[in-house]
Order: structure tokens, then sequence, then C-alpha cells
């Protein structure tokens, strides 16, 4: 049997590198609570992405869990966002006991619809919450216009997007905080990790201590806090992947580039382009198919690569209106875009060491060749 091609696949150092990077913390025993990985990390990133303010996390979750809750926002108030998503985005509003308000996206990019966000602002609404889906940049200038005009705040999810540029400002400039994932299945991972950026030097006090159980002193708790601390290991992990990202984003393009050349313009085919604005970091490759014109639905496409070892995705099917834990609050026919979308997405193996003649067979399977 071939070997099993994944959706994706974790970018990691060589064993020395990581060894040499962990070394000391055998000698010094501080494993957390912001030891000197995580402080070297964290000055790593701030230079890197040209930001005031880093604050690292255990996860992308809890990074914009806190990062909603950094905006004292009155329970109930609403947020506007987008149901393409992964589920994260959707039970951080929620778990801060916020209500979700969904906005229908784009057809070319999958971003929220920038069009669509005033007209579901209500006196109840505190903020908008869009995701840069797949690093497909959101119409940040319009969502920046809504949100002064109205008073609200921005925050991004940025899960997919780290170290991505528009119009050569680093995506962690955009809004009043940004959140990052550094999962293992992200294109820069530190295992399991996250960060959250900003400009305002106010939020960082609030941030840090929010992180580390709302600790001020020894003698001192001054809010209820949570536990979203970055571990040393997992900084170790950053600060080695960080060195070699620019070379995975090079062997990434390759990849995007030959899909490309091999899926676009298709018939029933739909390859999302990026925008000349935008410097990528080709996180995911999705494709839609319509089976009208292409013949197979994105089931069968999966199910055709399925019986070659080859395993895609559908990010982001259910869409979250249709989850189990909120059908019957939510109606996702209401966002017919985005229920379209997530109905005909798959999205296909994505990673630096993907071979371009996988990238070839994989084309050739889906194209019948
Ligand atoms: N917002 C958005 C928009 C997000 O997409 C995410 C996470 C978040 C927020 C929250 O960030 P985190 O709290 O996760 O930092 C994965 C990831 O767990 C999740 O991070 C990610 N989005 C989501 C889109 O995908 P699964 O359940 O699909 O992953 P899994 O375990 O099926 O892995 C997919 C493939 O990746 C595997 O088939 C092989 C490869 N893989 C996986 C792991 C775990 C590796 O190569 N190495 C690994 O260690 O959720």
């Amino acid at each position: 049997m071939n070997e099993s091609i994944m959706v994706t696949r974790s970018s990691m150092p060589s064993i020395d590198e990581y060894m040499e990077e962990i070394k000391p913390l055998f000698e010094s025993k501080w494993l957390t609570n912001n030891g000197l990985k995580h402080q070297k990390f964290e000055k790593m990133l701030k230079e890197r992405l040209n930001v005031n303010n880093v604050s690292l996390f255990t996860n992308g979750h809890m990074a914009l869990e806190v990062a909603i809750k950094s905006m004292d926002f009155k329970k109930g108030s609403e947020v506007i966002t987008t149901p393409f998503t992964f589920a994260s985005t959707i039970h951080a509003i929620v778990n801060c006991g916020l209500k979700p308000v969904f906005c229908d996206i784009k057809k070319d990019d999958y971003t929220i619809d920038a069009n669509k966000i005033e007209n579901l602002i209500t006196d109840k609404t505190v903020a908008i919450l869009p995701v840069h889906v797949y690093g497909h940049i959101c119409d940040v200038e319009s969502i920046g216009k809504i949100a002064k005009k109205y008073n609200l705040k921005v925050i991004y999810d940025a899960a997919h997007a780290f170290n991505e540029e528009y119009h050569h400002e680093n995506v962690a400039n955009f809004g009043d905080i940004s959140m990052f994932s550094f999962h293992a299945t992200k294109v820069f991972n530190t295992i399991e990790g996250g960060a959250l950026t900003y400009s305002s030097n106010n939020l960082k006090p609030i941030i840090e201590k929010m992180k580390n159980f709302g600790i001020d002193g020894p003698d001192r708790v001054i809010m209820v806090g949570t536990n979203a601390k970055m571990n040393e290991f997992s900084a170790c992990m950053g600060i080695c992947n960080l060195r070699h990202l620019d070379e995975e984003i090079l062997k990434r393009k390759k990849v995007y580039e030959r899909y490309l050349e091999r899926l676009s313009g298709q018939k029933g085919i739909t390859v999302s382009q990026i925008d000349s604005s935008t410097k990528a970091n080709y996180a995911y490759f999705p494709v839609l198919f319509d089976k009208n014109i292409f013949g197979m639905s994105r089931d069968d496409v999966m199910k055709k690569l399925e019986k070659e070892n080859i395993f895609t995705r559908k990010y982001f099917y259910p869409l979250i209106t249709d989850f189990d834990c909120y059908k019957d609050s939510f109606d996702s026919n209401l966002t017919p875009i985005a229920k379209k979308i997530s109905e005909e997405v798959l999205t296909l193996p994505m990673y630096a060491d993907l071979s371009l003649s996988m990238v070839d067979k994989i084309c050739d399977i889906i194209l019948g060749a």
C-alpha cells in the first residue's frame, strides 16, 4: 500500500537543532511561566511581525477567548462574525457570554462580506470578529471604517494568516487584536500554541495577567483569569521553526502554483487565486466542485482520492450554524453563500514537503486523467 497522504503534515526542525534549543531547560528546570525561551520567542515574533505587542498562548483558541475577554464587553452583547470558519471562532464568542451574529461571506475569497455588516448592527453590537480564512485577507479597510463609524472593536481570527502581508503591512497589525494559531497543522507551529498581537500598550498587562489566573504578584489576584500560558518546549519549537519559515513558505508556494496550473480553468472547478496585494503563506488549497458542471460532487472527489490513500478535508463543513450545538439557535439559510461554499469545498493536501509529482497525481485523479 502507498504511504498515506494527509491534508497536511507538520513542519519540524531537525532533531539536533531542537535538542540544542531545549538543552538549557534540562539544566534550569524552568519549564513554563514566562521562562527565558518564552521571552526570547516573544521578542523574535515582535521583531518579525513588526508589532507593538505579542502575547504567547497555549493554543490559538485560548488566545481568542482571552482577546475577547480583555475587551470587557457586557454579557449578552452581539459580535458580528462569519459562519465559514473552524468551531473555535464561534465557541470563543459563546464561551465569553456573547452572542454571535452571522454575516454572509464573499463568493471570491470566502471572507466576511463587509457590505453586509452594517445591516446587522444593533444597539447591542460591540465587535466584529472576521476570519482571514485559508489565509485570504479580509477587506480590512472597509471593516476598519465600519468599526470606526459605529465605535466597534475588531478582533481578527488570523489563525490561518501567520506571516502574511497586505500592501506590505503585516496582518498582525490590523484591528484591535489579531489571533494566530501555532497548532501542529499550521504553516508555522509550536506543537500547540498561539499568539495575540495588538498595538495598545494598555492591553498588555491585562492580557498577560488574564492568561495567568489574573495573578498580579505573590499575594494579589485582580481578575478572574485562566491558564493559557505557552510552555518552554513549545517556545523552543517556535524559535527553531521560525528560522526555517521562509524556506517552508517558498516550498508551499511551489505546491500552490502546481495545483493552480493543473486545476484552474477546468470546468466546474473553482480555485481561489491569491490577490496581488497579499504576501501569502499558502496555508490551504481549497477547491470548489460544482457537481452539475464537473460531473462529480465534492464528496465524490473526496472518496475517489481516499481510494488512493489520499486524505483531503472538508474545511469548513458543516457550516457552524448547522452544528448540533448551534442549529436550534441560528439559521444557516440566512448566509446562503457560506452554505453553498461549505457544501462544495474540499481542501487538498498542502504542506512544504508535498512533492510536485504527488500534486500531479492528485490532480490526475481529480481530473480523471
Ligand atoms: N480559528 C480558526 C479559523 C482555526 O482554523 C483554528 C484551528 C482555531 C481558530 C483554533 O486554533 P488552535 O486552538 O487549534 O491553535 C485542525 C487543528 O486542530 C486546528 O488547529 C485547526 N484550526 C483546524 C482547521 O484543523 P483537525 O481536527 O482537522 O486536525 P487533525 O488532527 O485531523 O489533523 C489534520 C491533519 O494534519 C492530519 O490528518 C495529519 C496532520 N497532522 C496532524 C497533527 C495533529 C500532523 O501532521 N501532525 C499533527 O501533529 O483540526
